[in-house]
């Protein structure tokens, strides 16, 4: 009986291969134009250069196949082949990944890619394995921020009763909620009417995200708090992944680390022009606070999420890092 089932395995494993050959989706949660857009399509664009025009597909962008909770379980079932996705609802797949969630955990952007580019961040795409997930290369959200439609923010005070949606993250939940914020944990392809409808005052966000998601519209302030360090992933279906030969492997990981290399660039130049762009669409930025008193009170509520479960040993590691 064993041996027929892992012959049925192979079988549809052998066949999921090689109609994705000519067919590859890549899914995220954003416009095709956005940091995460260049991404999917800097992947495609390398991995038909690589494969001679072998692997070919296209972009899902949008959410139009759910948010990325859905994207990683479909990953893990075969019905989708690839996704480009925050770290948020990772940590429900894989909870070693949280440690990358926690607020004021990374100094700054060459501090993160060092860090997510060396042993550590190897270490946790090794991790995806044993989750049914193949992570390929880490890549990039960016440094999140606080928006709202109330009032502007410069001290924890400020965020007293505001209902503020966060990821389905229980880090970033324990964060605001230790800030003094009341946390709506929602998918992102929600975020937008629930903010137009007053379902929630306020969200956070890299700069990337709120300009791609054009939140100008139902967001009139926005404060860089910078709070979390939102890493991006590129992960591939195990499905698909073990149905290729070693060769096409190094190809899809080569495309993910182009695809990573494109989204940090844009990231780049989103961040040099973000601020500009939302305060020529009508938010009233605030850009210089004190963030002493956020990262106490968010790092005091958040930190154990993470570390009553597995202990301080991988963060002084990642805090050691130059
Ligand atoms: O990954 O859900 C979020 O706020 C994420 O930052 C967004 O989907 C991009």
């Amino acid at each position: 009986m064993k041996h027929y089932i892992l012959g049925a395995v192979s079988a549809v494993a052998l066949v999921s291969a090689a109609q994705a050959q000519d067919s590859l989706v890549i899914g995220h949660a954003l416009s095709p134009t956005s940091h995460y857009g260049v991404g999917a399509q800097a992947f495609l664009d390398t991995l038909a250069e690589l494969s001679g025009g072998t692997f070919t597909g296209e972009q899902a962008p949008a959410g139009q196949l759910g948010g990325e909770r859905d994207m990683i379980e479909g990953l893990q079932i075969g019905s989708l082949d690839l996704v480009i996705t925050s770290t948020g609802p990772l940590g429900n797949f894989v909870p070693e990944v949280l440690a990358l969630d926690l607020p004021f955990l990374f100094r700054d952007y060459d501090h993160a890619r060092s860090v997510l580019d060396g042993e550590i961040g190897q270490e946790l795409l090794d991790a995806m394995g044993g989750n049914d997930l193949v992570g390929l290369a880490w890549s990039e959200n960016g440094f999140r921020h606080v928006t709202n439609s109330q009032r502007p923010i410069t001290t924890p005070e400020d965020l007293g009763g505001l209902k503020l949606r966060t990821m389905e993250n229980a880090v970033h939940m324990a964060a605001f909620e230790g800030m003094g914020a009341a946390p709506t944990p929602m998918a992102f392809p929600e975020v937008f009417g629930a903010l137009q409808q007053g379902v929630v005052d306020g969200q956070e966000n890299p700069i990337t995200v709120i300009t791609a998601s054009r939140f100008w519209e139902v967001q009139g302030y926005v404060t860089l708090t910078g709070h979390v360090y939102s890493p991006a992933v590129v992960l591939a279906s195990p499905i698909l992944f073990e149905g290729l030969t070693e060769e096409q492997q190094g190809w899809f990981m080569e495309a993910a680390r182009a695809s990573a290399a494109a989204t940090r660039a844009e990231v780049d130049r989103l961040e040099a022009e973000g601020v500009d762009l939302m305060r020529a669409n009508g938010m009233e930025v605030i850009t210089e606070i004190d963030r002493a008193p956020f990262q106490a009170l968010a790092a005091e509520a958040a930190w154990p999420v993470y570390t009553d479960q597995f202990g301080t040993a991988l963060l002084e590691r990642i805090l050691a890092v130059e």
